[in-house]
């Protein structure tokens, strides 16, 4: 069906083939996951049958998995590309996209076909896996129940005089014991002055008394990640810290509040800034509010003052405003979040902790 709809799509552009080398479009498009480095090609001619093209190590796996294509193994002696040329040659390819291809494989590519068009567009797959379906939503709702095992894992480990890896270690444990299949990127947990880096990942520091923790990490299911922050503080809040976390929380329930089918995304974002903004605190939000989130953990849609998408229902996406003061500390609070025609739906929902 995946398929069907990129060959519609194609179909509108006069493209006769497509060509795909990111293992989670391959995922997307067959069932097929390899490992995050392998070197495999999925071709799709219009006319004619789907093509996988794998390394041997990755043959009996794919044979068993890879739906609604030809699963072909690449013998170690025989290169990728030439398989790949075959391909184009037997299928007479006149007009291809694809998504992802090393400088390499191009270059060897272009310089085989001198009445070939081979074309990057990325945009064509986005706009498939942009919208999830009911059971790639289902996944997200999972690998979204393991954050929230995770971050409420981590923060119960958070005391005076533990290391933040210790953190990271609780929360990735209760993850992956309750069935997440990894981490869905580098767990961040940044204490006392780290807190302040956005991409704080997590360090050997000991945690103190006072100090802000912030936990920002996901889970995987099915393929799916999930991505949930939340900001604690060690002990009682000063007055100060209190009013960071009351902004961003403000903020935060704002752009909930404003999302649902057809808003534009830069709208979105504008109601979480202006809230920090009104505060004076406008210049320390330093990112975008929120991104797509799917196979990968960052996707379109992307929420961001200069961004030109609009949320459909379907989309799921982070909304995560922060506030980051250099040397004192930072507080961001993020969930994970489904556009519904009306609303906007938190699928990570551990609490706050206000
Ligand atoms: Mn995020």
């Amino acid at each position: 069906m995946r398929i069907e709809l990129l060959k519609r799509e194609m179909l509108k552009s006069n493209v006769d083939g497509y060509l795909i080398s990111n293992i989670n479009n391959v995922f997307y498009f067959t069932g097929f996951m390899d490992i995050s480095d392998a070197t495999l090609s999925l071709i799709i001619p219009l006319d004619g049958e789907p093509t996988l093209l794998v390394p041997p190590l990755s043959y009996t796996a794919a044979k068993d998995n890879a739906l609604n294509c030809l699963v072909n193994v690449i013998s170690t002696k025989d290169k990728i590309i030439d398989k790949i040329v075959q391909k184009i040659k037997l299928n007479n390819l006149k007009n291809i996209e694809f998504d992802t291809l090393s400088t390499s494989m191009y270059m060897g590519l272009i310089k085989k076909f001198k009445d070939v068009k081979i074309t990057l567009n990325q945009k064509r797959i986005w706009n498939l896996r942009r919208v999830k379906d009911s059971q790639e939503i289902s996944f997200l709702r999972k690998a979204s129940e393991l954050a929230d095992i995770g971050i409420e894992a981590g923060i119960q480990a958070i005391k005076a005089g533990v290391k933040e890896y210790e953190i990271a270690a609780e929360a990735e444990y209760a993850m992956r014991l309750h069935g997440s299949e990894g981490i869905a990127f580098d767990t961040i947990i940044a204490s006392g002055p780290r807190s302040a880096y956005p991409h704080g990942v997590c360090s050997n520091r000991v945690i103190n008394k006072g100090e802000f923790v912030i936990l920002d990490l996901g889970a995987v299911s099915s393929g799916y990640r999930s991505d949930i922050t939340r900001t604690v503080v060690v002990g009682t809040p000063t007055r100060k810290q209190k009013k960071m976390l009351e902004i961003v929380s403000r903020a935060h329930k704002k752009a909930l509040e404003c999302i649902h089918e057809n808003i534009n995304a830069y709208e979105v974002d504008a109601s979480a800034r202006d809230v920090l903004k009104s505060e004076g605190y406008g210049k320390e939000f330093l990112h975008g509010l929120g991104h797509g989130v799917g196979l990968d953990i960052h996707e379109p849609p992307t929420l961001s003052s200069s961004s030109e998408d609009v949320l459909k229902k379907g989309n799921i996406v982070t909304v995560e405003p922060g506030m980051y003061i250099v040397g004192f500390g930072g507080v961001r609070i993020e969930d994970l979040v489904l556009v519904h025609e009306n609303y906007g739906e938190r699928l990570t929902q551990a609490a706050y902790y206000l």
